[in-house]
C-alpha cells in the first residue's frame, strides 16, 4: 500500500482533472493537488502536456510525469486495494469502459462546443478560467489571459469536431443524453447500479463543466434534468459511501435506460470512432461520415484510434462466455459494430 499522497497538477476547468479528483476521493487515495496548467516547477513535464498530470515514482523512486486518466484509473486499481471503480464482473467492466470512453471522447465535444461557441459561455470562461489558475490577477492580466485562452480554444474547436455542420448533432446528442440519464437516475443511483464505476467519474468530469459552469448547457440541464444536476454535486465527494460487491447491476439484465444510453453511444460515437479509424488507416487528415442521417466531419484523431484499439483489446481479452454476455448486452445498440471488422485490426 502506498502511503505518500499522490501528486498531481491540473485545473478546475479541466474535466479530466475533475474526473480524477472525484475518483481519488471516492477511492480514499490520499493526494496533493497543485492547481497549475503548466505543471510543477522542477518536476518532469508530461509529453504532450495534458491536464491532469500525475507525478508518480518509477522503480528508482524518481517522479515521472504520467497522463491519461483511463489507464491511470486501471493502474491505481492495481496499486491501491479496496473501493474499486472497475466492476468485478468482466462483462460489466467492459460496459463501464465503453461508457467511460464515450464520456471522455464524445461528451467532451459538447463541453468544448458549448463553451467556445456561445457568446455568454465564452464571456464567462474568459472571466473566470484565469482566476482559477492564478491569483491575484489584476484586470489587465485577467483580460490578457481571457483573450489568450478564448482565441486558443476557439481556434481548436475544429479539433474536437465542433463546426456549423456538426454543432446541431452535438447539441441534440447532449440533450438526449440529459434526458436518458435523468430517466436512469429515477431508478438508479449511478450508471451501473448503487456504486460508481469509472464511467461515472468520466461523465462527472464533463458534467462539472456542462452542468455546473457553462451557462448555455447549464440552463438546459437545470430545465430538463434536475436529478442529473444533483448527481453531479454528489459525485464530487463519495468518500462516505460504503460500496458492496452486490451493488453492481447485473450485466445480463441491464435496465432499459442503460440500453438507451448504449444506443446513444452506438448511434453517434461508434460510427465516428470507426470513420476515424478508417481515415487514419487511409492516411487522411480529415474524416467525413454520416451520423443519424446528418453529415459529420472532423479532423482525424490519432488518440481516438488508440481508444478503439483499447476497446477491441479489452473485448478480445474477455472469456468466450463473457464475450457472449457483452454481445447480448450490446445487441441492437450499434455498439456491436465496434468489433465487426475487428479481425482486420485497429487503425
Ligand atoms: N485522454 C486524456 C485527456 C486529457 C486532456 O485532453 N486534457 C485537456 C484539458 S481538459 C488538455 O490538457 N488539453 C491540452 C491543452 O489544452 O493544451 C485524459 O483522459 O486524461
Amino acid at each position: 500500500m502506498n502511503s505518500k499522497p499522490l501528486l498531481l497538477s491540473g485545473a478546475p476547468g479541466s474535466p479530466y482533472t475533475r474526473k480524477m479528483l472525484a475518483l481519488l476521493r471516492y477511492r480514499r487515495i490520499p493526494y496533493r493537488y497543485v492547481v497549475s496548467v503548466t505543471g510543477i516547477p522542477g518536476l518532469p513535464q508530461a509529453r504532450p502536456p495534458l491536464l491532469p498530470t500525475f507525478y508518480l515514482p518509477d522503480a528508482a523512486g524518481d517522479l515521472q510525469a504520467a497522463t491519461d486518466s483511463t489507464p491511470l484509473i486501471r493502474r491505481f486499481e492495481a496499486e491501491y486495494p479496496g473501493r474499486v471503480a472497475i466492476p468485478s464482473d468482466p462483462a460489466l467492466a467492459f460496459i463501464d469502459a465503453l461508457l467511460e470512453d464515450f464520456a471522455d471522447e464524445w461528451l467532451t465535444k459538447a463541453m468544448f462546443h458549448y463553451r467556445w461557441s456561445y457568446a455568454a459561455d465564452v464571456r464567462k470562461a474568459e472571466g473566470i478560467l484565469g482566476c482559477w489558475v492564478e491569483s491575484p490577477l489584476d484586470d489587465a492580466a485577467l483580460a490578457r489571459y481571457g483573450n489568450y485562452i478564448s482565441s486558443r480554444q476557439i481556434s481548436r474547436l475544429s479539433y474536437v469536431g465542433s463546426s456549423a455542420i456538426t454543432g446541431p448533432v452535438i447539441e441534440a446528442s447532449f440533450q438526449r443524453f440529459l434526458d436518458v440519464f435523468e430517466d436512469h437516475l429515477r431508478q438508479h443511483r449511478f450508471l451501473l447500479g448503487a456504486r460508481p464505476g469509472a464511467a461515472d467519474f468520466a461523465v462527472f468530469g464533463q458534467l462539472t463543466q456542462l452542468v455546473q459552469f457553462d451557462p448555455t448547457p447549464m440552463a438546459l440541464a437545470t430545465e430538463r434534468a434536475p436529478r442529473v444536476c444533483a448527481w453531479v454535486t454528489v459525485l464530487e465527494d463519495l468518500s462516505g459511501l460504503e460500496p458492496q460487491d452486490t451493488d453492481w447491476l447485473d450485466a445480463d439484465a441491464l435496465p432499459p435506460t442503460l440500453r438507451r444510453l448504449l444506443l446513444e453511444v452506438g448511434s453517434l460515437y461508434v460510427p465516428v470512432l470507426l470513420a476515424n479509424a478508417r481515415a487514419l488507416a487511409a492516411g487522411q487528415s480529415q474524416l467525413e461520415t454520416v451520423v443519424q442521417g446528418l453529415p459529420w466531419t472532423q479532423q482525424t484523431l490519432t488518440y481516438q484510434g488508440k481508444c478503439l484499439a483499447w476497446l477491441r483489446r479489452d473485448y478480445a481479452a474477455l472469456s468466450a462466455r463473457d464475450r457472449v454476455r457483452v454481445d447480448a448486452a450490446l445487441q441492437g445498440t450499434g455498439c456491436e459494430a465496434l468489433f465487426e471488422d475487428a479481425a482486420s485490426g485497429p487503425a
